[in-house]
């Protein structure tokens, strides 16, 4: 199935999952039983995490000189004929014609299996797609989603609203389990085996990567000339991984919105579920989409024109921090009066402002980052994760995965683990190491050594991009990471780019340009030396958060940070991208 939370997704159960969070989530939706904390159709959305990609038009094929037919039969691959020590193809099937995606065979199989301290069978399992003619030579590695545990972008995703699919494009593309099986995405007990964590984390890339291209080889009698890695979110936090632990193994890495540090800000989920619940025992009914919209609206009415256009965007993330003050410029609703669109209550106010000033212990010690205020908190994506899949997932992800020694977290109990959690041992958890959890969370999954890409830099390319309205992973702890970056090494730009992406949601969604053609940026930049000066947006044709001034294909320059879209001299049409520069 899709792994989108993304409700603007044409992703079937996905989706559907998605929008039943969210309507458990809004106000006078939820129903009279369990709170949002434990709905069961926010347990059922979690298949579709994390997950986004980006796709590129036809303009992104590769340029291959001489590009070799392929010397094995689909049906001939195999354990036997592979004879890679620990590998195990389970089925090879050649799959037809299906819309755009050309015929392909279709590897399916395993590496490593084994039995888990759990007594439960585990394997880093593996989707590989190799189109029978076509080919362009190259290799993408499609990016894992969520808490993983199935195959949710086995095509090759390019992104929100991005037409095509890698294999289309002419690509081998793989996909891995991230060393779980879970098809439904939400059963988090992986976390408590030692090995399956670090899978998760960073080793199911690192071991499956040079396989899935030796197979490549094998079945094309050629190496992959350049490799690709996207993903987002989840798959995000693998560019990461990617760009600092396996660099050797990619050319071009595209990670979004990622989930850098990820237990810091499983941390920071568990923080802001607790402020929710400090205004409402249901989570869902702390804000009403109307609420929402007020805060946005301030926003904008503070901050819009200080980036040169007012155009519903806010580009100049700085310049708003400075001259908007929440305190005194969303009101406060008289004592007793119920907010109705015009201001909040007194018990929002607290909650929005300690959400926004981010995750912190007793004595206020930061323990993830801030957030930006951007018009994005008005959007159906923030809602949903805010209200619906983070409170679902954190407490499970936290105790199961980013915790040592770990606790076992399910559905059943998540909401008294979240009630019961102690902030001032939080840090405790995630660096926590012990006998049978050797690497604590951290060190599996944040990228080691985060201010320095010396392996990337030898010969890759690493985007990364980052919705300025991202209700789950904030673009200000992206924006720190790269700011590190820049300190130590004033040439960065030349091989690490970043993009802040105004008012987009997780993955897309959001008032945002959230259709991104950032994968043909990257091979541009790769293999045409061409560095990614701008990248084009257009707002998603699916995008439910467009507002309604807007036309339906307004596009803007995304720009490499520190710069930002400014309206050029004298032009007037907002809805262009072309009166826009990066300055
Ligand atoms: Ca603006």
């Amino acid at each position: 199935m899709r792994t989108k939370v993304d409700p603007h997704r044409h992703g079937g159960a996905g989706a559907a999952g998605f929008m039943r969070v969210l309507m458990m989530g809004r106000r006078g939706r939820a129903g009279p039983g369990p709170r949002p904390l434990l709905a069961a159709s926010a347990v059922a959305a979690l298949a579709s995490l994390y997950g986004c990609g980006g796709a590129a038009a036809a303009a992104a094929s590769a340029p291959v000189a001489v590009v070799p037919v392929k010397v094995m039969d689909c049906g001939a691959v195999s354990t036997a004929a592979l004879s890679i020590p620990g590998l195990v193809v389970t089925s090879s099937t050649l799959m037809p014609v299906s819309g755009n995606t050309p015929a392909h065979c279709r590897v399916f199989g395993a590496i490593d299996q084994r039995t888990g301290a759990d007594g439960k069978p585990y394997a880093i399992g593996f989707d590989i797609r190799l189109p029978l003619s076509g080919w362009n030579g190259n290799f993408f590695y499609s990016g894992d989603a969520g808490a993983d545990g199935n195959f949710g972008a086995p095509l090759g995703d390019l992104g929100t609203g991005q037409p095509g699919n890698a294999l289309a494009l002419g690509y081998a593309v793989a996909s891995s389990n991230g060393g779980h099986d879970d098809p439904g995405g939400f059963d988090l007990s992986f976390g408590l085996d030692p090995q399956a964590r670090v899978d998760y984390g960073y080793h199911a890339l690192g071991r499956l990567a040079p396989l899935a291209k030796t197979i490549v080889a094998r079945f094309y009698g050629s190496a992959p000339a350049r490799s690709y890695y996207m993903g987002c979110s989840k798959g995000g936090q693998t560019g990461l991984i990617a760009a600092t632990r396996f660099a050797d193994q990619f050319d071009g890495i595209v990670a979004g919105d990622p989930g850098l540090d990820l237990p810091k800000a499983a941390i920071g989920e568990l923080y802001d579920t607790r402020q929710l619940l400090a205004v409402s025992s249901t989570v869902g009914n702390a804000f009403s989409a109307r609420d929402l919209k007020l805060v946005a609206d301030r926003i904008l009415a503070k901050c819009d024109a200080l980036d040169g256009a007012a155009d519903s965007m806010v580009n100049d993330l700085a310049a708003c921090k400075a001259a908007f003050d929440f305190a005194t410029d969303v009101p406060q609703c008289a004592a007793g009066a119920v907010p109705d669109g015009s201001c909040l209550s007194g018990a929002q106010k607290t909650a929005l402002q300690a959400i926004y000033a981010g995750a912190r212990d007793s004595a206020g010690k930061a323990l993830y980052s801030d957030w930006p205020w951007d018009p994005g908190i008005a959007g159906g994506n923030w809602a949903g994760w805010k209200f619906g899949i983070s409170p679902a997932i954190a407490p499970l992800s936290m105790g199961n995965i980013f915790s040592t020694p770990p606790t076992a977290v399910t559905g059943q109990n998540a909401a008294s683990y979240v009630a019961a959690f102690d902030f001032d041992a939080a840090n405790r958890l995630i660096y926590g190491t012990s006998a049978t959890y050797a690497e604590a969370p951290m060190a599996i999954m944040a990228p080691p050594n985060p201010s320095h890409l010396d392996l990337l830099k030898a010969k890759g390319k690493l985007i990364v991009y980052h919705g300025a309205g991202d209700p789950v992973f904030s673009v200000n702890h992206s924006i720190a990471w790269y700011q590190g970056l820049m300190a130590a090494d004033p040439k960065v730009a030349d091989y690490a780019r970043l993009f802040v992406v105004p008012g987009m949601n997780h993955c897309g969604g959001g008032p945002a340009t959230d259709q991104l053609d950032v994968f043909s940026a990257m091979v541009n930049w790769v293999e045409r030396g061409v560095a990614p000066d701008s990248v084009n947006a257009t707002v998603s044709g699916g995008n439910g958060d467009r507002p309604a001034a807007w036309s339906a294909t307004r596009s803007r320059p995304l720009c490499p940070y520190p710069k930002k879209a400014v309206l050029k001299q004298g032009a007037t049409d907002l809805e262009s991208a072309a009166s826009f520069v990066c300055s």
